[in-house]
């Protein structure tokens, strides 16, 4: 049957690749970012597969969360699943030498946007006893690296949050899954390193990383589980990648 599914982020990567798989479904699609041209390019495309409602919001201003909200048009009807996937990661400097406002950046849009957007759908959600919050974290939520620092820490956060929120929603039909990307080639490292695209391409040089639309396909099918199924939580990475033992300073 199809949803309405608010997808947070969907300007690019995981989000817009999201979009479009859902749109496949026949789903009302609600789509938010800061770059508003994307988002109406984007529903211009998938306008013929679904209903499309595309607003500008800054996630990590709780106001404009507020705002958007209230201006939701009520005929979307109550949002059935919401996929808190807007983030980003600032820098890969070490703790002593990183920008302390890249740090607010990351923990206002990763963590407080977040937990703002999940606050304002599950009231309804929790009335209508039906949902599903498909939170976005990272392996580098679950595995150090140098440099990983505050995102690290943000992606922490939302599968502790993901967690505890199944918790309180025991009893309700509301499920809540927290899915951990490795590495993906999307804009992430370019906005990590701020537009420097040759340091972004080194990331990704001689290596096969996951792309938006693997990460999509598992989204849905998270998604798409019968409705007593719950994944409480997924860490995915390209075959190319895994954890280096620990190290250690024998000076
Ligand atoms: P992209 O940079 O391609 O996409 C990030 C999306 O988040 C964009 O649509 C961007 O929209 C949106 N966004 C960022 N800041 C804000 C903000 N303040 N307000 C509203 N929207 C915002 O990266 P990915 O698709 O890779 O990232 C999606 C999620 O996946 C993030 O949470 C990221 O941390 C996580 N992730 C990524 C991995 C990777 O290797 N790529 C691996 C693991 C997790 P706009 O700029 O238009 O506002
Ligand atoms: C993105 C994956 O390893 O670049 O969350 O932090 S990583």
């Amino acid at each position: 049957m199809p949803k309405t599914i608010l997808i947070t982020g969907a300007s690019s990567g995981f989000g817009e690749a999201c979009a479009k798989i859902f749109a496949k479904q026949g789903n009302t699609l609600i789509l938010v970012a800061r770059r508003k041209q994307l988002l109406d390019e984007l529903a211009d495309n998938l306008g013929k597969q679904c209903d499309v409602y595309t607003a500008q919001v800054d996630v990590s201003q709780p106001a404009s969360i507020a705002t958007f909200f209230e201006q939701l048009p009520s005929k979307l009807g109550p949002i059935d699943t919401l996929i808190n996937n807007a983030g980003l990661a600032l820098g890969l400097e070490s703790a002593d030498k990183a920008d302390i406002n890249d740090w607010e950046t990351m923990i206002n849009t990763n963590c407080l946007g977040l937990v703002h957007f999940t606050r304002q759908v599950l009231p309804s959600m929790v009335a209508n006893n039906l949902g599903h919050i498909v939170n976005i974290g990272s392996t580098a939520g679950k595995w150090p690296y140098p440099g990983g620092n505050v995102y690290g820490a943000t992606k922490a956060f939302v599968q502790q949050f993901s967690r505890n929120l199944r918790a309180d929603l025991l009893g309700k039909n509301i499920r809540v899954t927290n899915i951990d990307p490795g590495m993906a080639e999307t804009e992430f490292s370019n906005i990590r390193f701020k537009g420097n695209n040759e340091k972004a391409e080194q990331v990704y040089h001689n290596a096969k990383p996951l792309t938006a639309q693997d990460i999509a396909e598992t989204v849905q099918w998270v998604c798409n589980r019968p409705a007593h199924v719950n994944i409480n939580s997924l860490e995915i990475m390209p075959v190319c990648q895994a954890w280096g033992g620990w190290e250690i300073d024998r000076n």
